[in-house]
């Protein structure tokens, strides 16, 4: 992979930034929604699933990768997911053989979102910081209140992960917590079963979940580590999910899984000036 520097990023319209690390590792990194849309490391493969209908390109949030989503999680004032994934970030720190730092602020928010996004009414700067190099793949969500007003948000990194069969993916690390379940309404359960799988559609927000989980696919173990972020949202679509959107193609449920660090059912609150970090570390094991 070879991107562009930060100056030719300054001077042309690139769409991503590639960062690839002394031993081989490395990442794209997409302006757009500031989404991470490959990762490969060290001696491996691509650990990330992007659709082939995933569109590309201004106000657009490419389906796979890692999607940021901020200010908001899921539905409520704002559209799903918030806006974060369709602004434009810049990018303002780049080291070609390690990582790039991404910003969005108030003034990113593109002109059509800017009826939405009164109803959130904070300045703000977020950072997001994104770190390759040998097994690993760091991502870090900086976000500073430059306002004069408490501001409150909740937020998620959304990684999916590429699997080699979903139905029969495995999450191990939630057996025992609470957690929201969107398919029953939003019903709040307690996980009985030791590992989470993934049958068909799966939509759970676990509250409070360890920062230490593990994502088995046959014989391959993938540690997904979080600081920060309190919550752990899995999520597959089913073939109900891949056929109602337009940007998934059929086939697409076998070959994904999502398991995202969120902070969701308590909303941060920062005070002006304040700032808050959350970071999700995915490590291929084997
Ligand atoms: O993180 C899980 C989730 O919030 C699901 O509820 C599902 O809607 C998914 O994200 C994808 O959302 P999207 O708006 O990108 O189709």
């Amino acid at each position: 992979m070879s991107g562009p520097t930060l100056g030719e990023l300054a001077e042309v319209d690139a769409p991503f930034v590639d960062v690839e690390a002394i031993d081989g590792a490395s990442v794209r990194v997409y302006l757009d929604g500031a989404q991470v849309a490959s990762w490969i490391p060290v001696g491996g493969d691509e650990q990330l699933f992007v659709s082939r209908r995933a569109q590309y390109g201004a106000g657009v949030s490419i389906r796979g990768g890692i999607p940021v989503c901020f200010p908001q999680f899921g539905p409520g004032v704002l559209p799903q997911h918030g806006f974060a994934r369709h602004c434009r970030w810049r990018v303002v720190e780049l080291i070609l053989r390690e990582f790039v730092v991404l910003e969005l602020s108030r003034r990113d928010i593109p002109e059509s979102w800017l009826e939405r996004a009164a109803l959130w009414p904070h300045e703000f700067v977020a950072q997001l910081r994104v770190e390759v190099g040998g097994s690993a793949l760091e991502v870090t969500l900086e976000v500073r209140n430059t306002g004069a007003e408490p501001m409150e948000f909740t937020t998620a990194l959304h990684p999916y992960f590429a699997v080699r069969d979903a139905l029969t993916a495995r999450v191990h690390g939630l057996a025992g917590l609470s957690y929201r379940d969107a398919l029953q309404g939003g019903a709040e359960l307690v996980e009985r079963g030791d590992v989470v799988t993934f049958p068909g559609n799966v939509d759970r927000v676990y509250y409070d979940a360890p920062d230490v989980l593990e994502l088995h696919d046959g014989d391959r173990v993938l540690r997904i580590e979080k600081r920060g972020f309190p919550d752990a949202v899995v999520w597959n679509p089913g073939p109900e999910g891949t056929a109602s959107r337009v940007d998934f193609a059929p086939g697409d449920e076998r070959q994904v899984v999502c398991v995202e660090a969120g902070a969701i059912r308590t909303p941060v609150v920062l005070e002006p000036g304040a700032v808050w970090r959350g970071t999700q570390r995915m490590v291929r094991q084997s």
